[in-house]
């Protein structure tokens, strides 16, 4: 038996030598094949091998047949330890991998992906997280005795910069709701993020109807030839106001609420200016999503077509009345007779009404054009000068009459009658 004997040789290290183990005497009843192939290194045989042996022998089968059992089982813990650390490792990497994809997108010219979000404009992160849009610093005072309510708006400071500049040109917009009958702006403050505005805005409201109302103020950057982007705005409840004190405090603005714009439907006219003919010609062509007014779900639409000079009342146009539609097709031409010296101070105000054979008319909607109009309707009144005897035309978004008419306060009629005006500018020009 040369395997049994091979350990035993005097070459063996001197340290298992403090170790004698009666090697022989467990080893012998082993059989010659198994215990040679299976235990080459272990000539030594502890009381708990022994232990171990005395228990397969107990068992009822062939020795080899137990190491098999045994071998088999375990390569299988083993196969099953390596597909457990695999699956790991695998999900580990798929996490690095969407990290680093993470990292890449966020690197994209330097700018986080919220950066690139933001400065899209305000629109665009309305449902990004929390962005800071500067702070506001108001003054709210009650009076019982004139039931007036004074709103202050002293100055605002870090802005969002809404221009490509890095800058605003903010202003403040100020009105009640929900009643917002009359609509306030404070002066605009060209390339700063640090307006200081101190102006002061009253309202007259009842303490009842104050203890149910809410004061907007709504903090806008002003651009000549686009819409005016909302910066952000504060929304007050004035009923957890305390007003026995003036209160002046600076608050964070917040995002701006989308609910509250209500929508009165779309004009769509065409405005077309011969210089050399002094004539202006308006086309109204159609509305569409209007507003319905009546008891039946809709409304009998006709279009009031204005003209005011030096923010007088000038000139006045009609459509006709259609019936039951909430989109009306009109198509109908007016011309009016505009100098060239008179067009810089002409305000064309286009309104739609619902008419009713009982009541009183009621206004559905209201935009206004001129030079100092603003966004869509600025355009509109720009490509109509800039393209002289070709007509334009543009679908216009509906306001309501108060918003309108707060911000175009038009004076009461001119005195002398239109034709008159003219001819007297006519050969009289200023
Ligand atoms: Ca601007
Ligand atoms: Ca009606």
């Amino acid at each position: 038996m040369p395997a049994v004997q091979q350990p035993d040789p005097p070459t063996t290290p001197p340290w298992t030598t403090t170790r004698p183990n009666p090697a022989n005497v467990s080893v012998s009843p082993l059989p010659a094949i198994s215990s040679t192939t299976i235990h080459p290194t272990n000539a030594t045989i502890s009381p708990a091998e022994a232990f171990f042996n005395d228990l397969l022998n107990q068992i009822p089968l062939p020795r080899w047949a137990v190491y098999v059992i045994f071998a088999v089982g375990g390569l299988l813990i083993v196969i099953c330890c390596l597909c457990v650390c695999t699956k790991c490792c695998c999900k580990e990497k798929k996490k690095k991998k969407k990290k680093d994809e993470q990292i890449g997108l966020t690197g994209v010219n330097g700018k986080s992906t919220t950066a690139l979000i933001q400065s899209d404009g305000g629109e665009a992160s309305y449902g990004s997280t929390k962005t800071y849009r500067g702070k506001l610093l108001y003054s709210l005072e009650y009076s019982a005795a004139l039931s007036e309510l004074t709103v202050g708006i002293k100055q605002a400071s870090s802005l969002k910069a809404m221009d490509f500049g890095g800058s605003s040109d903010p202003y403040v917009k100020v009105y009640i709701c929900p009643s917002k009958t009359k609509i306030c702006e404070t002066k605009v403050f060209k390339s700063t993020l640090n307006p200081v505005f101190n102006e002061q805005f009253s309202f007259q409201i009842s303490k009842s109807a104050l203890l149910k109302s809410t004061v907007v103020m709504k903090v806008f950057d002003f651009d000549r030839f686009s819409k005016h982007e909302i910066i952000g705005e504060l929304r007050l409840e004035l009923c957890s106001v305390d007003w026995n004190h003036v209160i002046e405090e600076w608050q964070e603005l917040a995002e701006p609420a989308q609910f509250e714009e209500e929508n009165l439907g779309e004009i769509c006219f065409s405005l077309r200016y011969v210089p050399t003919a002094s004539k202006l010609t308006v086309v109204i062509l159609e509305a569409k999503n209007l507003k319905s007014m009546d008891m039946n779900g809709s409304s009998d639409p006709y279009v009031k077509v204005q003209l005011a000079l030096d923010k007088r009342k000038w000139k006045k146009r009609k459509t006709s009345i259609k019936k039951k539609t909430l989109s009306p097709y009109f198509n109908e031409s007016f011309t009016f007779d505009v100098t060239l010296s008179q067009i810089q101070r002409v305000n064309l105000v286009i309104s739609v009404w619902d008419h009713d054979a009982v009541t009183r008319n009621d206004a559905m909607g209201k935009i206004y054009l001129g030079c100092d109009a603003t966004g869509n309707q600025l355009r509109h009144w720009a490509d109509m000068l800039s393209n002289p005897r070709r007509p334009v035309a543009q679908w216009h978004t509906l306001l309501t009459p108060q918003q309108v008419n707060s911000t175009l306060t038009l004076k009461k009629r001119i005195p002398i009658p239109g034709k008159l005006v003219e001819n007297s500018q006519r050969f009289f020009p200023h």
